[in-house]
């Protein structure tokens, strides 16, 4: 399944690009055909390169450019009232603003953030969505697990080497926290698998509540009549409604190719976008670049992200482009009307009055999607490293009512004043039983999991799986399905599956994952919507223990974080913890 595949063919090449890449997208006949080229260069016409000896199709997994540039940014919490539909409410911004800073640097780069809590009465923790963390679990921000929380007042740097590309998102994992702002962009820049002329940048989508998250989410905890409905949804941070707001508008060039870089980041709610009057191509799913094809609307589940590239090929003028709620992902009512504008240069500043002409599926799923350079899954172990989750609804009423998601039986909890690296670092391995720590210890092994809903529960809901930063980054989805897998293999994919850090595990059924251990840490596997994981839809992996701390090198930050947390939380007559953790705490 390794390939490296240097950036050898010359740049006239790629004036062909485009019809070589829907004909016969195979970058290994390219590159047998060619011969060196050190000019190989990104630009409008050569988007599969990236620079000498690196491209489209090098396996980034193993090869990455070297010499990258520090990319220093410091983002600092605050809590403040903002009206991003028109309706002012407590928001947690980011340096003032929601979305919060897009973080850009290029393939290959090191990303250093500082992190400052200046909220009054909250932890924080910064999660970097879908990026892998080679040999520094330590970094990868999941409180609880990784690290103690940032107390208010605290400062973590977070520091980690950019080597996949493509867009993804950060936020905040301090309970269900991401719901109230704490939320921005990521951008690495690299080569692509189409050529387009012009960047849009990071396009953000969500479902927006007019209560804090926060509050909702001890609701829905305790709930028997569902979650919460969402008020609306924002685009980029913004939306025009009945309290007021406007329109997120990009503009476009006519006659050129806009790169727009979509991401999910919201609570719970799937989107179907489309462009009225447009088809786009799309390129990669997730952080991984994909053979592009062409479409009229794509499926964004939570989590996930597409990027796709809009030819404005149609009249000046401004057109709608829609977020509309996939209604079947859940039996979750839907805020409706969520739009942002696509204005060409030279149309006028006005609200578009272009009509949807397309049939807009209402499902749920996950776009089929095929890696740019193809993966071959080794299918001959799968039988025997095949292991199961169950992932079934409970209520407790035990103490009042408690909506529960078990896996194997168990809601998580995490303990934010003892995470799972401070057991590792004690070589204590009798973890909380609630912690739903589960051991991977052969080096390199393939692994597989399967998670299997419980059929007969009373709520069957859809679940977009995301998988922290484990291994490769992401995992290879063997198979999806409804109801109870049969065992067999000849519905699963092992010839280059789609591979992405975010896939959905249906209502009611069944998904496979796989991949391979080679990234010693303890890493976490949730539902993306903050309820459900807020519910105990989680489990952690805890990969390689023994060799854990020799990976992650000096680990005082994280002891003073952790000392300077308990000094906050935990004191025994509690005159500074004005709240409870009531939920997963993740
Ligand atoms: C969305 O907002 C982010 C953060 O302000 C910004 O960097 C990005 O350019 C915006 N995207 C678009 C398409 O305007
Ligand atoms: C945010 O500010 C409000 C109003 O001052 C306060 O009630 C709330 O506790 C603050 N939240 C945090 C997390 O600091
Ligand atoms: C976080 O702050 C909010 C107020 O903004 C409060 O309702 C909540 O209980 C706090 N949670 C924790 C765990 O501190
Ligand atoms: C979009 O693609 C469909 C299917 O190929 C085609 O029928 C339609 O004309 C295209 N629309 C535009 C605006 O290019
Ligand atoms: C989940 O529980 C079942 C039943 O006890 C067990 O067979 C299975 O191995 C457990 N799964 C994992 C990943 O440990
Ligand atoms: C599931 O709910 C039942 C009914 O209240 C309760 O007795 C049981 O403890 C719950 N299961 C778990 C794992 O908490
Ligand atoms: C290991 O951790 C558990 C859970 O916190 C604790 O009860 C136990 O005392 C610890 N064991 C050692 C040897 O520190
Ligand atoms: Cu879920």
């Amino acid at each position: 399944m390794k390939f490296s595949h240097a950036c050898r063919f010359g740049s006239a090449v790629f004036v062909a690009l485009s019809s070589l890449v829907s004909a016969a997208p195979n970058p290994f006949a390219l590159e047998s055909r060619q011969t060196a080229d050190s000019a190989c260069r990104n630009g409008p016409f050569s988007r599969a390169c990236w620079q000498s000896g690196y491209s489209i199709a090098t396996d980034f997994d193993n090869k990455v450019p070297p010499n990258g540039r520090e990319r220093v940014y410091d983002l600092e919490i605050t809590n403040t009232t903002m009206a991003p539909d028109g309706f002012e409410r407590l928001v947690m911004a980011i340096n003032g603003q929601y979305p919060g800073p897009t973080l850009e640097a290029n393939w290959g780069d090191t990303m250093v953030v500082n992190v400052k809590n200046s909220l009054q009465h909250n932890g924080t923790s910064m999660h970097w969505h879908g990026v892998r963390m080679l040999n520094s679990c330590q970094h990868d921000g999941v409180n609880g697990v990784t690290e103690c929380p940032i107390p208010p007042g605290g400062t973590v740097q977070y520091r980690f080497r950019c080597t996949q590309h493509g867009t993804s998102w950060y936020h905040s994992h301090f309970s269900a926290q991401y719901g109230d702002g704490i939320v921005g962009a990521l951008v690495i820049h690299g080569p692509a698998s189409a050529n387009y002329d012009h960047d849009l940048g990071p396009m953000t989508l969500t479902d927006w509540f007019h209560e804090t998250v926060f509050a909702l989410n001890v609701r829905a905890l305790h709930s028997t009549t569902g979650p919460p409905v969402a008020d609306t949804g924002l685009i980029n941070g913004t939306m025009k409604g009945e309290f007021g707001g406007k329109y997120h508008v990009a503009t476009v060039k006519k006659g050129k190719k806009h790169r727009l870089r979509l991401i999910n980041t919201g609570i719970d709610n799937n989107f179907h976008v489309s462009i009225d009057g447009h088809n786009f191509t799309v390129i990669t799913s997730d952080f991984v670049p994909i053979k592009p094809y062409v479409t009229n609307s794509i499926s964004i589940n939570i989590g996930q992200r597409y990027d796709i590239i809009i030819n404005a090929n149609q009249a000046v003028g401004n057109y709608w482009l829609r977020a509309d709620v996939a209604t079947n992902c859940g039996r979750n009512r839907n805020p409706t009307n969520i739009k942002s504008i696509i204005r060409y240069e030279g149309a006028p500043d006005e609200e578009p009055t272009s009509q949807n002409t397309i049939t807009k599926s209402i499902a749920c799923f996950d776009e089929s999607v095929a890696p740019y350079a193809p993966n071959q899954v080794p299918q001959d172990k799968f039988n025997e490293a095949i292991k199961r989750f169950t992932m079934d609804f409970n209520v407790s009423t035990v103490n009042g009512p408690l909506i529960q998601w078990l896996i194997n039986g168990s809601d998580i909890r995490v303990d934010w004043s003892k995470p799972t690296l401070e057991y590792v670092q004690d070589s204590n391995y009798t973890f909380e039983s609630k912690m739903n720590v589960f051991e991977i210890n052969e080096k390199d092994a393939w692994t597989f999991w399967l998670v299997q809903t419980v059929q007969g529960d009373p709520v069957n809901l859809p679940h977009p799986m995301h998988l922290h930063t484990d291994t490769v980054a992401d995992y290879y989805v063997i198979g999806q399905g409804s109801g109870v897998w049969d065992g067999s293999t000849t519905e699963l994919k092992f010839n280059n599956p789609p591979r992405r850090d975010t896939a959905l595990l249906p209502a009611g059924g069944w998904l496979i994952m796989g991949f391979p251990a080679d990234n010693p840490g303890a890493w976490l596997v949730h539902c993306h919507i903050p309820w459900h994981v807020g519910q105990g839809l989680s489990w952690q992996f805890l990969e390689r223990k023994d060799e854990i701390l020799d990976t992650l090198g000096d680990l005082s930050d994280f002891n003073s974080n952790c000392d300077s947390w308990r000094e906050y939380w935990d004191v025994p007559a509690n005159p500074n913890r004005p709240y409870e953790m009531d939920d997963s705490g993740l």
